[in-house]
């Protein structure tokens, strides 16, 4: 059942759509397996379990043909010395998305199986996702990190690839700013 045309707000500052669809919360104790260090996050998770990134999306439906839009604010914060960060996910049938920097400082880490690829994501910053990579966002700052991303309905999430493959590289903490590791699962 399509959708009909309609008006979307869409507030950068405040990293807001309206009229609102579904919204997503992720606290830490959803992330297993994503932190290299398993008993930081077991504490982390098993403690204040506080709220790593939200995703709030457009009523345009995660359908085939549909071009839904969200935005995810990714909370600042480390764990075991890697930054916060997304899940992560392949789209199943490797379409294309697109993100755009909307407030704070991030990075859009891509791995297709071989190759890593990492993009400074600001305001105004757009990172393209070509078919088969698979993609996760990070929080480098110190701030909120917030993005749009505008991706075909029927995309699909397989977070199982990542857990399975890993991101190629980690994302750590230094004394200035963030380094990219190699991957130890
Ligand atoms: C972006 C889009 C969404 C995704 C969200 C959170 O908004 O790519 O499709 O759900 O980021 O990322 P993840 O699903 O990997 O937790
Ligand atoms: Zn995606």
């Amino acid at each position: 059942q399509p959708v009909p045309p309609m008006r979307i707000a869409f507030d950068a500052a405040a990293a807001t759509l309206s009229p609102e669809g579904p919204t997503l919360t992720r606290r830490m104790s959803d992330l297993e397996g994503l932190f290299a260090d398993h008993d930081a996050w077991r504490d982390a998770a098993e403690g204040e379990n506080p709220v790593v990134y939200s995703v709030v999306s457009s009523p345009v439906p995660e359908e085939d043909r549909e071009l839904p839009q969200s935005i995810t604010t990714i909370q600042p914060g480390t764990t075991g010395g890697e930054f916060w960060m997304t899940k992560g996910h392949q789209h199943p049938n490797h379409q294309g998305e697109i993100y755009l920097g909307l407030h704070g400082a991030g990075g859009l880490l891509m791995f297709d199986g071989e190759r890593t690829e990492w993009i400074d994501m600001a305001p105004g910053v757009i990172g393209y996702i070509p078919p088969g990579w698979a993609h996760r966002s990070v929080n480098v700052g110190d701030e909120p990190y917030s993005f749009l991303a505008v991706y075909p309905g029927g995309a699909g999430h397989d977070y199982g690839w990542v857990l399975e493959h890993g991101m190629g590289h980690r994302v750590i903490a230094g004394d200035s700013g963030f380094s990219l590791t190699d991957y130890t699962r």
